[in-house]
This record gives structure tokens, C-alpha cells and sequence, in this order.
């Protein structure tokens, strides 16, 4: 064995020089693999984890809830396709970790929860120990890989695992449990340091069939009315070049998901954002780039896609990328599976596609264009409008502005109307810019994400948060605060959650859709040394906003929005089973 010299820590419970224990096994591993940030929350047993990883130059961003630190871990998954680390302590941390977990697997972003965890004797044998819990066993059902590891000479073997589960194929959540026995663990350091992974092509390319791309250009060629549909799987694979030299040389229309916009920039001529009522029913074939055909895609079938009841097939055929070979047929029949990796599916299509591919017919790039030209001419009529109170469309026309002269800007979203009418108003510019409530239209996200943007990106951020949304992480302002993040966070306050109006019919209490009226989310980040700005007119909100994005001092600018102005649930209504619907 080669003279490997001891790594010094320079925290001051460094182990012996010629020993290194389990904290220092679990730093250098994610070191050697280009890991760099934690998002966390210190306790018993991984505080002094959160401590040598920052005394060892990595970034250590604590929160006030775990929940939040796994929401910012997953989306730095999604920006940046190395695993997002989430660290908790055991039980009630993991717990509070365990919902990012899920959201992660749910939306394919590529994460890992580390949660330190009891005395796995004790544990086993349910004789109660300090936070006691068989983590492992509750993680194993929502992540996409669950891992134990037991002893330090396995740290790097366990680092490794969990990396390739997060990140190949489709990626996922994984969950790796370290007992508190683990962290204290010293072993002889050269062997400790020899038996950590790098890991090798972490995230393979999987290249797909030729017959299988063969048979997705025969079915575009022959198409009359084609559609192309970009999800945020596209929007993860980093092919922005390809997709854009994809869409263009074929001239489909096409719709971006929610987070796939900006992937083209949402004022492409063959963007069908403002026509998708029109172009759904009508296509007859649509090619899916890393996007499922589920609930936000009304499971390929029923009136969205002209079908005659709620159930029936619209009569499309559909092309799907997917890098997961089980994913088509899943709602509707796939006529042409292109299993692989965005990327590599998207480069062959091009070398496939050859010189001379005609365009879609005229007949139907023209209706497309008519449709979106009329809602888009409706749509700025409605903008243009200055009603008082302010409503949703006329704060959002300033954002909307805003985002325009800054498309470098990171764009948080969620909430109910404050999430549907932001994700329809606002164009995005550039790839991988809006990140929103994804595949479960999960609020809490918000101001976790707000961190790992900033963090992540550099790039200042901008976040348009439903009142109620926003309560969910309100509290990890102080954390924006705390370390000095670029954010703006703009809440829609309405008074509620969909509109600040319902009353209870007894007269007893608030009903429960309604806030505390007039509330000043502006004083919240003042609290920790934030700008808060209180906007009752569009110029307000303007003027808030450019100084926000100016100076980079977190800002919270409370957008006072009519309280009547919102709809049941957004534009989900119909998925609610309400006794009195139409
Ligand atoms: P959206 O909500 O935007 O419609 P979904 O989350 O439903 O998108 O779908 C994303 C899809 O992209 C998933 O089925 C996932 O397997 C797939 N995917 C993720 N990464 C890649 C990749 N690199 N190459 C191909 N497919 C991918
Ligand atoms: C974890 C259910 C969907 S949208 C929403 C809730 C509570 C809040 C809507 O109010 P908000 O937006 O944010 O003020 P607006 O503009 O319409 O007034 N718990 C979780 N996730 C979800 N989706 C819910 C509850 C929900
Ligand atoms: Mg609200």
C-alpha cells in the first residue's frame, strides 16, 4: 500500500492522525464525488457532521425545518443533476425529511436524505430508545433506493450506491441511514481513505434502438397535425440545444410544461402555450419529451385530448421519450416507445431526421397561430387593466415585466390561482428557470427552493407565493436573512387559500379557507433584517421589485390582492369532489 498521508481535519474533535473515523469517511466520500453542499438541520447524532463538513469547506445551509432542507435538496437535484443532500437527525427529523423524500422519487429529481438514526440493538428490539424508530423500513416505500450503512469501512461503498441510485436511469429520492455508532467509528485511515468510490459515469447515457427511432420518425412523418409536449424530464437532461434544433427543424408546435418553460423561450413562434385547449383535442400526433401522461396531462385521454367522455381516447397517437422503459402505455397505448436518456434520444432523432424534412402542413401551423394570436390579444387586454384593488393579472403583468428584463433570474412558484394564473402569464426565457409545486401540486416548496435557487444558480431569485403557500416554509425567511440571499419573494395576499371570502355558517369561528385579514407578511422579514415592502398598486409592487433585484437584500413584498378575485382551487376545480358541483 502506497504512504497515503492522514488527512488533518481541522475541526477541534479531529480523530487521531493515523485513524479516521465515520464523520470524516462521510465528508471526504461526498467530497471525491463533487458533492459540496448540505442542506440540513443539526441534532443528535449528526451535529458535529454539519460542523467538520464546514470546517472541511463544505457548504452547510441549516434551516428552521427539515422539511424545507429536503425540498431545497431536491430541487438542487433537479438544477443540477448531482444529488441533493437533505441531513436530519433521527425520528422526528427524518419524519420531517421523509415528505421531500417522497416529492423527490414522485418528481424524478435526484436526492439523498441522510438521517442519523438510534442504536440499531435498541431500535430492534423496541426497548425505547432516544428517538427510536426503523427508519429505514418507513423510507423504503417512497424512495427510489434505501441503504443502511453499519460499519465505517462501508461509508464509501454506501456513498457510492446511493449516488448511482439517485442519479441513473430515472432518477429519484434515496434514503441512507447512519446509526449515531457509525459517526464515531475510527478506522485505520489509509484503509478508510482506499475504500471510498469515486463513482464512475454516475448517470450513463442509454442510448436508444435504432428501430425504436425509426419508428418515432415514420409516425411524425406521417403526421397532419403534430404537437410536441416538453415536461421537466427534458428540462433536467440539460439537452437544450438539441430540443431547440429538434423543435425548430421539425417546426411542430409545441407546449412546455410548467417547469420545461423557457427550455424554448415562451414567445417561440411555435410555442402553443396560449392555443393548449385548442392543440390538445386537435393533434393527432404528439411526442412526449419527458413528460408523463398523468393527471397533469389529463392521463392522455378524455375532453382535454376530444375524447367523448371523461375516460375516452381522443384518437392521438404518441410518440414518448422516457429514459424509464416501463413508462409508456401507463394511461394510453404508446405507439412509438423511444426509451433513453433526453439527450441521446434527441441527437438521434436529428441524425435520423436527414436533410429535406418537411414542415407541418400549412393549414394546421395556421390554426394553431390564429388561436394563440386571439387569447394572446384577449390576454393583453386583461393585463392592461388597473382595477382597484389590485387582482391577479394586474401584480402579475409587472412580474411578468420584471422577469422579461431579468431572464437570468430564478422563478419560484406555488400556490392555487397564484400558481395557475403566474404559470400562464408569466413567460420564461431560458432553460431550467421555474421551479414550481411539480408532479403533486405539493405547497411548502416555496421558500426551500428560494435557497437552493440562489445557492445553486447565484442568480437572483424571484418567488410569487399564494398567501397560504407561502406559510407553509414562512418561517425559513430567516434563513434567506441568515445568509444573505438574493430573494424576493412576492406573496398574493388574498386573505386565504383561493380567496379571502368564505364564512363559517354558524358564525362561530373563521372559516377555513381564511387568514387573518390585512395580514403584513412584509414584517416577517423584517424580523431578520429584510426589506419588507407593502405593495396595494401595481407601481408599488414595480418599484419594489426593481429595488429588490438591484440591491440582492432578501426583500418580502406583500402584493395586496382583492380578496374576491381568486377561484375554487385554481384551475383544478374539477378535481374537486364538492357536494354542490355543477
Ligand atoms: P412534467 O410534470 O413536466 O410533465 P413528469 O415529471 O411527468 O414531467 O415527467 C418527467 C419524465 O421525464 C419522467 O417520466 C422521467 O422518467 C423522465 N426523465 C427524467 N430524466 C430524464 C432523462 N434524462 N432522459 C429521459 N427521460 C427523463
Ligand atoms: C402540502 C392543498 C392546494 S393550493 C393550497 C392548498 C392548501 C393553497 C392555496 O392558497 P394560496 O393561493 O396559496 O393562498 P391562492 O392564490 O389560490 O389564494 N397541503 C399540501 N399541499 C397541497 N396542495 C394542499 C395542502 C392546497
Ligand atoms: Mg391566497
Amino acid at each position: 500500500m502506497g504512504t497515503v498521508e492522514p488527512q488533518v481535519s481541522t475541526a477541534q474533535d479531529a480523530p487521531q492522525a493515523q485513524t479516521i473515523d465515520g464523520f470524516q469517511l462521510v465528508i471526504d466520500a461526498l467530497k471525491l464525488n463533487g458533492i459540496d453542499t448540505i442542506y440540513g438541520l443539526p441534532g443528535i447524532p449528526i451535529t458535529d457532521l454539519t460542523r467538520r463538513a464546514q470546517a472541511d469547506g463544505m457548504r452547510v445551509l441549516a434551516f428552521r425545518h427539515e422539511q424545507s432542507a429536503g425540498y431545497a435538496a431536491s430541487i438542487a437535484g433537479f438544477l443540477t443533476q448531482k444529488p441533493g443532500i437533505c441531513l436530519t437527525v433521527s425520528a422526528p427529523g427524518f419524519l420531517n425529511g421523509l415528505n421531500a423524500l417522497a416529492h423527490a422519487t414522485v418528481n424524478c429529481f435526484p436526492m439523498i436524505l441522510i438521517s442519523g438514526s438510534s442504536e440499531r440493538e435498541i431500535v430492534d428490539l423496541q426497548q425505547g430508545d432516544y428517538e427510536e424508530m426503523d427508519q429505514l423500513a418507513i423510507a423504503k416505500p417512497v424512495a427510489k433506493a434505501a441503504f443502511r450503512v453499519l460499519h465505517a469501512e462501508d461509508i464509501g461503498v454506501g456513498i457510492a450506491r446511493a449516488i448511482r441510485a439517485a442519479v441513473s436511469g430515472r432518477p429519484g429520492g434515496v434514503y441512507l441511514d447512519l446509526p449515531a455508532k457509525l459517526f464515531a467509528q475510527a478506522i485505520d485511515a489509509a484503509a478508510g481513505r482506499n475504500s471510498l468510490i469515486r463513482v464512475v459515469d454516475p448517470a450513463p447515457k442509454q442510448i436508444p434502438a435504432p428501430e425504436a427511432v425509426k419508428r418515432a420518425l415514420d409516425l411524425l412523418k406521417g403526421a397532419k397535425k403534430p404537437l410536441i409536449v416538453l415536461g421537466k424530464g427534458a428540462a433536467y437532461a440539460q439537452a437544450d440545444a438539441d430540443i431547440r434544433a429538434l423543435v425548430e427543424r421539425t417546426g411542430i408546435p409545441y407546449l412546455p410544461m410548467s417547469m420545461a418553460k423557457g427550455l424554448l423561450p415562451d414567445t417561440h413562434e411555435q410555442c402553443a402555450s396560449a392555443a393548449r385547449s385548442f392543440v390538445l383535442p386537435a393533434a393527432d400526433v404528439v411526442m412526449l419529451i419527458g413528460a408523463r401522461l398523468n393527471w397533469l396531462l389529463s392521463h392522455g385521454k378524455g375532453k382535454t385530448w376530444g375524447g367523448k367522455g371523461h375516460k375516452d381516447w381522443g384518437g392521438q397517437k404518441f410518440v414518448q421519450i422516457d429514459i424509464s422503459p416501463q413508462e409508456a402505455d401507463s394511461n394510453v397505448r404508446i405507439d412509438a416507445p423511444l426509451v433513453g436518456d433526453v439527450g441521446s434520444c434527441v441527437s438521434a432523432l436529428l441524425a435520423g431526421m436527414g436533410a429535406g424534412w418537411s414542415k407541418p402542413p400549412a393549414g394546421w401551423l395556421a390554426a394553431v397561430a390564429e388561436k394563440k394570436n386571439g387569447n394572446v390579444a384577449k390576454m393583453a387586454e386583461t393585463l392592461a387593466k388597473n382595477p382597484v384593488p389590485m387582482n391577479f393579472h394586474s401584480a402579475l403583468n409587472v412580474v411578468r415585466d420584471i422577469v422579461k428584463a431579468n431572464p437570468d433570474a430564478m422563478f419560484v412558484n406555488e400556490g392555487a390561482n397564484a400558481l395557475d394564473f403566474t404559470r400562464g402569464i408569466v413567460d420564461m426565457y431560458q432553460p431550467r428557470k421555474r421551479i414550481d409545486v411539480g408532479t403533486w401540486g405539493i405547497m411548502g416548496v416555496g421558500m426551500g427552493y428560494c435557497v437552493a435557487a440562489a445557492v445553486t444558480t447565484k442568480q437572483p431569485v424571484i418567488a410569487v407565493e399564494g398567501d397560504s403557500a407561502f406559510g407553509f416554509s414562512g418561517m425559513e425567511v430567516e434563513t434567506i436573512c441568515r445568509y444573505n440571499l438574493p430573494v424576493c419573494i412576492v406573496v398574493m395576499n388574498n386573505n386565504g387559500v383561493y380567496k379571502g371570502t368564505d364564512v363559517d355558517p354558524t358564525g362561530r369561528d373563521p372559516a377555513p379557507t381564511v387568514f387573518v385579514k390585512g395580514a403584513r407578511y412584509d414584517k416577517l422579514m423584517e424580523a431578520f433584517g429584510g426589506v419588507g415592502v407593502n405593495a396595494t398598486t401595481p407601481a408599488e409592487l414595480r418599484a419594489g421589485l426593481e429595488d429588490a433585484i438591484r440591491s440582492r437584500k432578501p426583500t418580502l413584498i406583500n402584493a395586496v390582492i382583492d380578496e374576491t378575485a381568486g377561484t375554487e382551487s385554481g384551475r383544478i376545480t374539477s378535481l374537486n369532489p364538492s357536494a354542490k358541483k355543477k
